[in-house]
């Protein structure tokens, strides 16, 4: 029996490089930075314990959100990496208030989540990256739809790289013994529909009487609960198993808590093209084509397998 060697990240992205006439490497060399910085990031994750690199920094970061030195340390090894490639005209971070402009310039411009779920590393329970890239343009805000790769690194019990530049979304497991991503999800195509619901159902007397509905909904029907409290993890799972997550606006936030541009619209787009849906309002349904005004926006997000997206949506008329 032929072993098929495995494939690195790299290969994989050389071979879809040759499948687009107009490429001229660069974004092969953007996602190479991103492997890196990862590699990084994930081999002080897995010692975070040992060393004093876990715990608060002891400030708040642009959306008031507590700064943990993990997350510190990930954002500056983001800026250091990246802003001297001549990759990137401009970066905006979750950890920063203000948008970076790259010295050396560049074609892209990345959005990114150093390290989301950053909360949950001092109980050991998965965390993770999440990037968005654009083309750069006049107006650094653009609606997601423009994006022309997103995806996420997830640190968990095995470290996961999993990304789509809109030719579908392929997930790389990386091979510590070789410091290598493997393929080892080729094509990942999201369930059409799944009962594992994903959801803070402690603020279920803040959320609307559409979303109250919906939970009764799921509770006559035997769905199940699962929420990390990792957005990483949570939609990781989703992916895979098919589902919903949602993370809707309650009387505490109005427009829910998770950043459109930095974390709602890179899964947006790699859930699209795993075959899923996702749903913000009424007034915005598809978060893919709201204007950014800011980069620290929020919206309201409900994602994950079609047929369940499109019955939340049934709720929400
Ligand atoms: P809550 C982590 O802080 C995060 O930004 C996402 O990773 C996660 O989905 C969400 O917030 C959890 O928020 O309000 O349920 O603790």
């Amino acid at each position: 029996m032929t072993s098929q060697r495995a494939i690195t990240l790299i290969e994989f992205v050389l071979k879809e490089e040759k499948k687009a006439p107009q490429a001229r490497g660069k974004f092969t060399l953007l996602l190479t930075h991103i492997e890196n910085t990862a590699k990084i990031i994930a081999a002080h994750l897995k010692k975070a314990g040992l060393v004093d690199i876990i715990g608060k920094t002891g400030h708040r970061n642009a959306t008031g959100d507590e700064v943990r030195k993990l997350d510190e340390f990930s954002n500056q090894l983001f800026k250091d990496n990246l802003l001297e490639s001549g990759l990137v005209h401009a970066l905006v971070s979750e950890e920063e208030e203000k948008i970076i402009y790259s010295k050396k310039g560049g074609d892209y411009v990345l959005f990114f989540d150093p390290l989301d779920g950053s909360s949950n590393i001092d109980v050991d329970v998965n965390v993770g990256t999440i990037f968005s890239i654009y083309k750069k343009t006049e107006n650094i805000f653009q609606p997601g739809v423009n994006q022309v790769a997103a995806g996420y690194i997830l640190y968990g019990t095995s470290v996961m790289f999993v990304y789509s530049a809109g030719q579908g979304v392929n997930g790389f497991t990386l091979d510590p013994s070789m410091g290598n991503f493997l393929l080892s999800h080729p094509n990942i195509r999201i369930p059409k529909k799944g009962n594992i619901y994903s959801i803070n159902e402690a603020y279920l007397n803040k959320y609307s009487p559409v979303v109250k509905k919906y939970l009764e909904y799921t509770k006559k029907n035997n769905y199940k609960l699962r929420y990390i409290g990792s957005m990483v993890a949570d939609l990781h799972r989703t992916l895979l198993k098919g589902g919903i997550f949602l993370y809707p606006k309650d009387k505490q936030h109005s427009q829910g808590k998770l950043r459109l541009t930095i974390e709602v619209n890179p899964f947006a787009f790699l859930v699209k093209q795993a075959g899923g849906k996702s749903y913000s309002t009424k007034d915005n349904p598809n978060p893919l084509l709201i204007k950014p005004t800011n980069i620290h926006q929020r919206t309201p997000i409900v994602i994950g397998s079609r047929q369940e997206v499109n019955n939340f949506i049934k709720f929400d008329q």
